[in-house]
């Protein structure tokens, strides 16, 4: 469906017997001694940057096709979007012969080595709001581990996927090593959580379908699952900042992608001498906020994703004009068909209000204020998430130990936003399990095996 709500395109749809031909495929390229195990480990990175280059080579397509599907602004898809991808598959490339294990002093006259091999087969669960990029931080660190994949993209978002899937065949990997499954998530997504022959599950969506792909894992075959899910970010504001820095990446972070994030700064906490000034200047800086045709490069926000969302976040939307914080901009729909929502800012918001606990995943910044660095620590810490959080101030000092108390994957000092493809991706608590990015990444996708020796002579 486009921005305007018209039909782009039929899908064919995977449903659980489209899973179990695309696993029995990942499974037989799996299998020690076939092309891909035998494949030297140099040669899979190889691979893992022709594909990029394949992506740079389509890159305007991708992001216009990723622009269609989600109605993110065109620059963000190109910029972004397809940045952040192809350096995710050139970085996890330089990884694929450098998977090493160790040689450990062990007691008496033994020796012992660990080897890190492949899990196996590893299914992909992928969600709508960044799907290229969401789709390769999940398959560049499997590839490159030696693993084969089953993905399965969202069902409002499967086209950058299905392109993926001939640039795939275009590089050239062994049948069998990629395996792209569009369909549902209660279907096809189930499936692939259920299934007795997929060894590791990788899921970024919302934090009740991960409890679901947990407990799926646990009653199938207990596959290794990591989760990436929701978060109710704070940031916290002290009155020593670059007050104009901190009012723009706090509401980068709120707005970004029309509130469509994980990381969404969504709880901003600004110290009392300054919270009036903080508030003007929001006001301020959300005038410039361009909404229209995603295609438009003007456009700097677009519709939200489906009806749906829509409607949960008109809903949250209301609940906090009637549990009683201040609507300081916006707060309406735009045009009375689309799925286009001002942004929106409230101040006064207290802790105990609907949009200060659930994820609203919307463009909607609410602004609470604090006194003492103790309390808004608690306040802070103080949700069953645990994703990302952001500190503004310009004493080091403050910056760290205030870092030390957040029980968050990422803090961000004076940034937001700031994710990198070398640096590990995550949550504390019910933002998730395990982490993305980075060398971490690939201890998800990996079983150690210690190969113990026993020496005839002592050494
Ligand atoms: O997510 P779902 P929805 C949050 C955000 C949003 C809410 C609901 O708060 O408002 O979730 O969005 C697949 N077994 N996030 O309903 O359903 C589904 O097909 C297996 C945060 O769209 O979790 C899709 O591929 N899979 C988030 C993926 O899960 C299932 C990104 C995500 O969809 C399934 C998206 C099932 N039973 C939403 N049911 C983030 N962390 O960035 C669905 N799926």
């Amino acid at each position: 469906m486009s921005a305007t709500g018209v039909k782009i395109c039929d899908v064919e749809e995977a449903d659980k017997e489209d899973v179990d031909k695309a696993v029995e495929a990942a499974r037989a390229a799996a299998q020690r001694g076939s092309p891909w195990r035998r494949m030297d480990a140099s040669s899979r990175g190889r691979m893992l940057h022709q594909l990029a280059d394949l992506m740079e080579r389509d890159r305007l397509l991708l992001a216009t096709l990723e622009t269609l599907d989600t109605g993110k602004p065109f620059l963000q898809s190109f910029f972004i979007d397809l940045d952040g991808s192809i350096k995710t598959l050139r970085y996890y490339a330089g990884w694929a012969d450098k998977i090493q294990g160790k040689s450990l002093p062990v007691d008496e006259s033994f020796v012992c080595l660990t080897k890190h091999e492949p899990v196996g087969v590893c299914g992909a669960i992928i969600p709508w709001n960044f799907p290229l990029l969401m789709l390769t931080w999940k398959l560049a660190p499997a590839l490159s581990c030696g693993n084969t994949v089953v993905i399965k993209p969202a069902e409002q978002t499967p086209l950058t996927a299905l392109h993926i899937g001939s640039l795939i065949k275009e590089v050239g990997f062994p049948p069998g090593v990629v395996n792209i499954v569009p369909g549902f998530g209660p279907t096809a997504g189930a499936a692939i959580a259920s299934h007795m022959d997929i060894d590791k599950v990788a899921f970024t969506g919302s934090t009740e379908v991960g409890q679901l792909i947990k407990e799926a894992a646990a009653k199938s075959n207990l596959k290794r699952v990591t989760l990436e899910l929701g978060g109710k970010n704070p940031c916290i504001v002290f009155a020593d900042c670059d007050l104009q820095m901190a009012v723009k990446e706090t509401q980068k972070g709120a707005f970004y992608n029309q509130g469509q994030c994980c990381t969404a700064a969504s709880r901003v906490f600004v110290e009392e001498s300054i919270y009036e000034e903080f508030v003007r200047c929001s006001v301020e800086n959300a005038k410039k906020i361009v909404i229209g045709d995603p295609l438009d490069p003007q456009t700097s926000q677009g519709p939200q994703i489906d009806h749906q969302q829509f409607v949960k976040i008109m809903d949250l939307i209301e609940s906090g004009k009637k549990e009683g914080a201040r609507l300081e901009y916006g707060g309406t729909a735009v045009g009375e068909k689309n799925l286009f929502i001002q942004p929106t800012i409230f101040s006064g918001v207290k802790d105990h209000m609907r949009i200060a606990k659930e994820e609203v995943f919307g463009p909607v910044q609410c602004i609470l204020s604090f006194k003492s660095q103790q309390e808004v620590i608690e306040r802070a810490n103080s949700s069953q998430y645990g994703l990302v959080s952001a500190i503004f101030t310009t004493s080091m000092d403050r910056a760290l130990s205030v870092s030390a108390s957040l029980e968050t994957g990422t803090v961000w000092i004076n940034c937001y936003n700031a994710l990198h493809t070398q640096a590990p991706f995550g949550g504390y608590k019910m933002s998730g399990n395990g982490r993305e990015l980075g060398e971490y990444a690939l201890a998800e996708y990996t079983e150690v095996k210690a190969v113990t020796i026993k020496l005839s002579e002592t050494l």
